[in-house]
């Protein structure tokens, strides 16, 4: 057909179809031909796919059909290695982490929120030209695979990979652009051999050491427990009573490293203020005193001094009595004669050691009968064994000022202790009038009571008296820190080993180089009592590296948060075989991993481990001169995703936790759920409350049963769309529904103008300005919604608000009556955009119709959509501006401005304000398109 034919604007003539389309103009033609005609009816077939550049482009399918497309794009995504990452020093990078799973059977709804978000991510940088990494891996070593072990007889290897495997094709079938060539797996001895490797150097630094620490031993299964395996004081398989046992572990000296991670804080800008906090909190900096209390000869029978450790010595002149931990050598020597004494402080030895329970638990004490005399007053103090003194913290005693102390003032008030005011708040109603008190007054304030520090404020106090007290030797400032070394010995045997070789003439010995790894044997049978590496001679029988004399090698294996602390650099060169990292970490983790993504419930350990790891890798030289100080740069913690539970209750009060997938719902007209029966029976469940997806509720939602319906898009359209990344998310079969809906209704909107015969799509530019007032208005919201999405998936990771935009854009298309040459042309545009711009979450279904669109084009290697500027100018009409009917100037205004805009405008202008001088017009009148008169 000759071009002169066809009937096309001018900027058509010279932008013509032809060079869009690989195949020239015969190809071309015959697109036209199949798809206006539908003579050729083709099912959807993968190997004509329309991700293949070939000739025919057959006739779009017209039913939206996920299992097939998604199938196919992923198939080609492969095949064309659309997700490998090479490193590329001519292209900005993007390395996009999320947090790897623990391989537990199958993936969960949080898995999938998680990893949807960070492919969003990735896959936009990779449409804004970045460099894209994202891997993925197997947090694979710790206990579930242990009593899965035990529970189904099969060795914790087995298991986990298998896990492995079948999750893997969950993530695969869910279309996340991962780089494969990547994966690692933690039980892998290539992967863990290095972290045996930093061991031994850490512990020739000295960053490792070993000291006794205390563990809960179960004396029936003849095994250590965690804690959370110990349930109200005993053991969980056992029920023994659980005993504290004192055993030899190795530490990690984190606390070297606590100021460096104190302050490296204050960078992370780029992290959640909440997560910066917790971390602070836990590191826990605290700027203190200690202060000698001398004892009291006559009832301890012996010289000495008690030491405490306290951050208010401006409240010294309240201390009414000072407490000791249970396992204080004061409580010791108190309950030898005491055996009631003894029986408490047993007691609290069996309790808890979970210092997040301190706060919040019942306070108890008993005195001790010994006395202790204050530094500056002199007078006689009672030495109480207290709970709620931690040994491990500070001096293991405490001076307690009941008054401004708040658990101080529970004690105190609980045993009749005197409780002594000595700081007063300027302006507050707290004095001597308003004592007994009803709480603790712990703020900062003026010292009264107090003697010679009378009138002080805090800081004036805490010099004078720390001076003082130095002055007697009794006390001196302090900074310490909450945060204690990391005990990192496991008595587990699904973990990685412990590269250490006691020898009876050397001692603890490292395992050399060349010896590495200590490969765990996997085939083994796990029962539960003891692990079974100290069952293996063959294992634990080694020869000293240093005399060569029979030794034994340590049994225990590392704590699993340590192979948790690396991984994400292990990613930037996985298959090295020689070193631990290399430089392809300078590469990938310039000014930090672009983007971290994962769960809250990390937030304190985990990142802090890693933060940790990152610097000590740095100290060993590890990252050459691109020294790496903060692994992640950019943080988001995804919100949790909560579903409604529903149960059944028998005699016992005993709730029977149904899956939301096994209920009928009835609703009201406002889709507020008001009835439920079991599908099975018929009859009634209750409804409980909304609470996050878990085991102990029932109320999962499998990701795989959603796939199997609906296909991956939807999945993750839905998560996308029902909130906010960092929100938390509810779950609702509606909405699910809604999102399958709106996949087909963009399917039918493209299939509808593909049916049409393809056009090249409206330049913009130039263009714009010959263009009808609809097609103009329209191509203005389309332009600012591309702003708008760029903007929210770059900066604001807001994806919800992208989506609706879109939705909001393609209800003005259906609005769009110009049927002209020109309006295919900005429908061409529009859909091509839309395409694009739905691409980084619901990638398969975009791939299917940019293909559609742009016939042997693939949507994502396409650049994302970019704003037309000229599409957003807003014409301007001008008015002309009367006072009281005469002639005073003129108005600008834009075109489509409405009355109250018009008479805004006019208020606004220069003419009005000065004729008015701040009085209100008798009237306005405005005369659309010609005039406005102000009326004084
Ligand atoms: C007297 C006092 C008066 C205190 C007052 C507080 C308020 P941070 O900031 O976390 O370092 N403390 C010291 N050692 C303890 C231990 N082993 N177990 C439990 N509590 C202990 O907290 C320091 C404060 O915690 C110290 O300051 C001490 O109580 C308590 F109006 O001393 B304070
Ligand atoms: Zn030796």
């Amino acid at each position: 057909m000759p071009r002169s034919m066809i009937k096309q604007p001018n900027w058509l003539a010279s932008h013509s179809l032809v060079e869009l389309v690989p195949g020239g103009i015969a190809t071309a033609i015959l697109q036209r031909l199949s798809a206006a005609c539908r003579l050729f009816q083709y099912a959807y077939n993968p190997r004509l796919s329309p991700f293949l550049t070939e000739a025919i482009h057959p006739a779009m399918q017209e039913k939206y059909q996920p299992q097939e497309i998604e199938l196919a794009a992923q198939k080609h995504w492969d095949a064309s290695g659309a997700a490998r990452a090479i490193e590329d020093e001519s292209r900005p990078k993007y390395y996009c982490l999320s947090m790897f799973p623990y391989p537990s059977g199958k993936l969960h709804m949080g898995h999938v929120r998680n990893y949807t978000i960070g492919d969003v991510l990735a896959r936009f940088h990779a449409m804004q030209g970045f460099n894209v990494m994202q891997p993925m891996g197997w947090d694979a070593f710790g206990m579930p695979a242990e009593n899965a072990a035990i529970q189904n007889k099969v060795p914790p290897a087995q298991w986990t990979y298998a896990n492995i495997d079948y999750m893997k094709g969950q993530l695969k079938r869910l279309g996340f652009a991962i780089d494969w060539d990547r994966e690692l797996a933690t039980c892998q001895p290539d992967y863990y051999r290095w972290e045996q490797w930093l061991f031994t150097r850490l512990y020739e630094k000295g960053l490792i050491y070993k000291r006794l620490g205390t563990v809960n031993w179960d004396p029936e299964d003849q095994t250590v427990l965690a804690n959370e395996q110990v349930i109200d004081g005993r053991g969980w398989r056992s029920g023994a009573l659980i005993e504290k046992r004192e055993i030899p572990m190795y530490y990690m000296k984190i606390t070297a490293y606590a100021d460096e991670l104190l302050a490296d804080l204050d960078r992370l800008d780029g992290w959640p203020e909440q997560v910066r906090l917790m971390q602070k909190n836990w590191i826990g900096k605290s700027f203190g005193c200690d202060v000698g209390f001398p004892y009291d000869v006559e009832s301890i029978g012996a010289e000495g001094v008690l030491k405490v450790y306290t951050t208010r010595p401006d409240t010294l002149m309240g201390a009414t009595y000072v407490a000791v931990a249970a396992e204080h050598a004061l409580a010791t020597q108190a309950a030898a004669g005491n055996p009631e004494l003894r029986a408490f402080i047993e007691e609290c030895l069996r309790g808890g050691v979970a210092e997040a329970d301190m706060a919040t638990m019942e306070k108890k004490g008993m005195p001790t009968g010994l006395f202790v005399i204050h530094p500056l007053n002199g007078e006689k103090l009672p030495v109480w064994v207290a709970n709620y003194v931690l040994m491990g913290y500070g001096e293991g005693a405490v001076m307690a000022v009941p008054a401004h102390d708040e658990r101080d003032f529970a004690f105190a008030t609980k045993y009749g202790l005197e409780i002594r005011m000595v700081i007063a708040s300027p302006g507050n109603a707290y004095d001597e009038v308003t004592a007994p008190w009803n709480e603790a007054y712990a703020e900062v304030g003026v010292c009264v009571n107090s003697g010679k520090y009378d009138g002080f404020e805090f800081q004036a106090a805490f010099d004078a008296v720390a001076s003082d007290l130095a002055a007697k030797g009794l006390g001196a400032k302090r900074t310490q820190f909450r945060l204690r070394d990391w005990g990192i010995s496991r008595q587990r045997y699904w973990g990685c080993p412990i590269p250490i070789i006691h020898c009876t003439d050397c001692g603890d010995v490292p395992v050399p180089d060349e010896q590495l790894p200590v490969v765990l044997p996997e085939d083994v049978t796990v029962t539960g009592a003891g692990s079974p590496l100290a069952k293996m001679p063959s294992f634990y029988e080694c020869a000293c590296p240093k005399c060569g004399k029979p030794a034994r090698r340590e049994t225990d294996t590392m704590d699993t948060f340590v192979e948790s602390s690396w991984y994400f650099l292990r990613y930037c060169c996985p298959d090295n075989d020689q070193a631990m990292v290399d430089e392809r970490v300078a590469y990938w983790c310039k000014g930090g991993i672009d983007q971290y993504i994962g769960g809250i419930e990390h937030a304190i350990l985990h990142l802090l481990y890693s933060r940790f790891w990152t610097k000590l890798m740095r100290d060993v030289g590890l990252f050459g001169a691109e020294a790496l100080n903060e692994p992640f740069a950019q943080l988001l913690t995804q919100g949790m995703v909560v579903a409604p539970t529903f149960y059944r209750e028998d005699a016992s009060g005993k709730k029977d936790w149904i899956n939301p997938a096994e209920v009928e719902l009835t609703s009201d007209e406002r889709g507020r759920p008001v009835a439920a029966v079991l599908r099975a029976d018929g009859l009634p469940v209750v409804i409980g409350g909304i609470e996050k997806m878990s085991k102990s509720r029932n109320n999962g939602v499998d990701p795989q049963a959603l796939i199997d319906q609906f296909g991956a898009d939807t999945a993750r359209l839905f998560i996308m769309f029902a909130s906010p990344p960092d929100q938390s998310l509810e779950w609702s079969d509606a909405g699910v529904e809604g999102a399958f809906r709106f996949l087909k209704r963009v399917w039918r909107i493209v299939f509808e103008h593909v049916s049409g015969g393809l056009v090249a799509a409206f330049p913009g530019g130039e263009a714009s300005e010959q263009l009808p007032e609809e097609l103009k208005t329209f191509r203005r919201q389309l332009h600012q919604a591309i702003g708008k999405i760029t903007d929210d998936y770059g900066r604001r990771k807001q994806f919800n608000t992208a989506i609706a935009a879109v939705m909001e854009l393609l209800n003005a298309y259906a609005k769009l009556v110009d049927e002209s040459a020109t309006a295919r042309a900005v429908r061409q545009e529009t859909l091509e955009a839309v395409s694009l711009l739905l691409y980084p979450i619901v990638p398969h279904v975009c791939e299917a119709l940019y293909a559609e669109l742009r016939p042997g084009q693939m949507a994502g290697v396409q650049p994302f959509p970019k704003v037309d500027a000229a599409a957003l100018v807003q014409d301007e009409i001008e008015l002309m501006l009367q006072v009281n009917g005469k002639l005073r100037g003129s108005l600008r205004v834009p075109a489509g401005a409405d009355k109250t805009a018009i008479e805004a405008a006019t208020l606004a202008s220069e003419v009005a304000q000065k004729h008015l001088a701040g009085k209100a017009p008798r009237k306005l009148v405005v005369v659309p398109g010609r005039l406005v008169n102000i009326v004084l």
